[in-house]
C-alpha cells in the first residue's frame, strides 16, 4: 500500500465516523406540546445541523409511540431527529 492511499483510507474513515457521529447527535429542545392522539410533539429545537435546520418551534413525529409518555410539556430534553418516510422525525429522546 502506497502512503498516499493509506493516507486516503485514514481520512475516508475518519469522515465515515464524523458522519455517524453527527448523525447521533443529540440537540437541546423544550416539549411545547404533546399529542398522543396525532403521536406528535411540538419541540421548541436548537439548530438541526444533520438537516440542515436552524434552532425553532415545530411538529415532529416520533419513531416509537413510547415517547409520548416519556415526555411533558415545558419538559426540557435531549433528542435526535432525523427524515423518516419524508417527514421529520424524533428518532430518539435521552
Ligand atoms: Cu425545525
Amino acid at each position: 500500500m502506497t502512503l498516499l492511499v493509506k493516507a486516503l483510507s485514514t481520512f475516508a474513515l475518519v469522515l465515515a465516523i464524523g458522519g455517524s457521529a453527527l448523525a447521533q447527535e443529540y440537540v437541546k429542545g423544550e416539549v411545547i406540546k404533546v399529542d398522543a392522539k396525532q403521536k406528535k410533539l411540538t419541540i421548541k429545537h436548537g439548530p438541526l445541523t444533520n438537516l440542515e435546520m436552524p434552532a425553532m418551534t415545530m411538529v415532529f413525529v416520533v419513531a416509537e409511540d413510547g415517547m409520548l409518555e416519556k415526555v411533558k410539556a415545558g419538559q426540557a430534553i435531549e433528542f435526535t431527529a432525523d427524515r423518516v418516510n419524508g417527514r421529520i422525525t424524533v428518532t430518539g429522546i435521552k
